[in-house]
């Protein structure tokens, strides 16, 4: 079987940057491209811009090795992975514009033997419209999806499943579903792979590598719809959530997730969506449950608001992220519950994140204030905490006497306690 000796990434984001650097510190010569020239410059320099713990080493290594070089348009290669964003549309269609883009902008560099993949979460039957646009755009070159085993170039789609944070570790260990849209793009894509993934490469066909991925990530979201389901239950019966949830999950086959002020990031709270699309009158529970995460952010500010009797008082507002020790603010509920907040006037609000530098400007139009934890905390009348952050949990319990809290992911009022009383 033929070397893998120069491969393409189109997009070098969250998935691109990290893949890059894989393949590159594997000996492969990489160009990694993109259409911002910031990213392609920063790179170039051998920098990162984007947080990710043990990227920056790995990245400066094989730029300055000469293995990692960005540019700003495709070159020739063995093979071109695909790994731009899918984002959706306001009436929550999925936009699969990118990726189309990417196919016109990779097919003058194709030539025979050469294989595509696809790797952004993309709704079913993306692969297959990519293979036509590249035989579209290339009459002198045949495609798997009307070649089949014959086709000059090879197509597949194989889904990253990597969690933020520790996108390194997993990109190497996880198992990966390689779809191809015949059995010899799905075996050039698999060997592919087998240059840095360590768990199992399983062959599958494109539409069903395409639904595994979204399937994964609504199930996460059913999953946590129903511990948040449970936390409203929980508040109206007056009993403590986490306590029910970790009694339950002794149960040998219950293993509820961690109810919170909802589901943020571009994964979860989205890709539910391309199943919802294809399928509308199938996927009542997976629209429940993207109901019941999208309206937690709207609980946690009525639940704020009735603690807020006088009109004067001061909110803190404990993390913006999207989830625990990361910076990412996109698509964060916490940040919704900010706003609410200061949408309905309800005092003065304090927000603290200590990993970002300032507030975002949709916050500080609306005169929300960026401060440190412990001097939010201080001034505060009402501590809403948002995000479990690590620094969150070393406060000292001294600081929140007198305070009422409002602890949306359990961190002080119950896991801090249990771990307090199992010292
Ligand atoms: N969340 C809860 N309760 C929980 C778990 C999560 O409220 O018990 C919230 C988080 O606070 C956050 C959101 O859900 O707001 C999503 O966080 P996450 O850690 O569940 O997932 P992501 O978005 O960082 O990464 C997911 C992962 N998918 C699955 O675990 C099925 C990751 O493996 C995927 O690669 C990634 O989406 C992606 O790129 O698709």
């Amino acid at each position: 079987m033929r070397e893998w000796k120069t491969v393409s990434v189109i997009g070098m984001g969250y998935i691109g940057l990290p893949t890059c650097a894989i393949l590159a510190s594997r000996g492969i010569s990489v160009i990694g491209v993109d259409v911002n020239s910031h990213v392609v410059d920063s790179v170039n320099r051998g920098e990162v811009h984007i947080v990710e713990p043990d990227l920056d080493g790995l990245i400066q290594k094989v730029v300055s090795n000469g293995k990692l070089r960005a540019s700003l348009s495709p070159e020739p290669a063995d093979a071109f992975i695909i790994a731009v964003p899918t984002p959706i549309t306001e009436d929550m269609k999925p936009d699969i514009g990118h990726v189309l883009s990417a196919g016109r902008s990779i097919a003058p560099c194709l030539k025979k033997g050469d294989l595509v993949v696809l790797e952004s979460t993309s709704p079913v039957g993306t692969t297959r419209k990519l293979s036509a646009l590249l035989a579209e755009l290339r009459p002198d070159l045949s495609f798997p999806h009307v070649a089949g085993e014959e086709a000059d170039v090879l197509v597949a789609y194989s889904p990253e499943r990597v969690l933020p944070g520790k996108v390194l570790t997993e990109l190497v260990n996880n198992d990966r579903s390689v779809g191809g849209i015949s059995q010899r793009s799905s075996e050039r894509a698999a060997s592919l792979y087998a240059s840095f993934v360590a768990g199992n490469l399983v062959i599958t066909s494109a539409e069903a590598a395409e639904l595994v991925k979204l399937t994964e990530n609504a199930f996460r979201d059913v999953n946590i719809a129903f511990a948040n389901e449970l936390a409203a239950v929980c508040s109206r019966l007056d009993l403590n959530v986490w306590e029910v949830i970790e009694l339950a999950n002794r149960h040998p086959r219950v293993s509820i997730l961690q109810p919170g002020p909802g589901v943020g990031g571009h994964c979860i709270a989205v890709d539910p969506y391309f199943i919802v699309d294809a399928a509308p009158e199938e996927t009542l529970l997976m629209q429940s449950a993207r109901r019941i995460n999208n309206d937690r952010p709207r609980s946690v500010a009525a639940e704020v608001m009735k603690a807020a009797k006088a009109k004067d008082v001061a909110i803190a507002c404990l993390g913006l992220a999207f989830k625990p020790n990361i910076d990412d603010l996109r698509e964060s509920p916490a940040i919704e519950v900010v706003r609410l907040l200061a949408e309905a006037k309800v005092g003065r609000i304090l927000a603290a994140e200590p990993n970002a530098d300032e507030l975002p400007e949709e916050l500080s139009r609306l005169g929300v204030e960026f401060c440190d934890a412990l001097t939010a905390i201080d001034r505060a009348d009402i501590v809403v905490l948002l995000v479990d952050h690590r620094q969150f949990e070393l406060i000292d319990p001294a600081a929140l006497r007198g305070k009422a809290l409002i602890d949306t992911r359990g961190l002080w009022t119950w896991r801090k306690a249990r771990r307090g009383a199992a010292a």
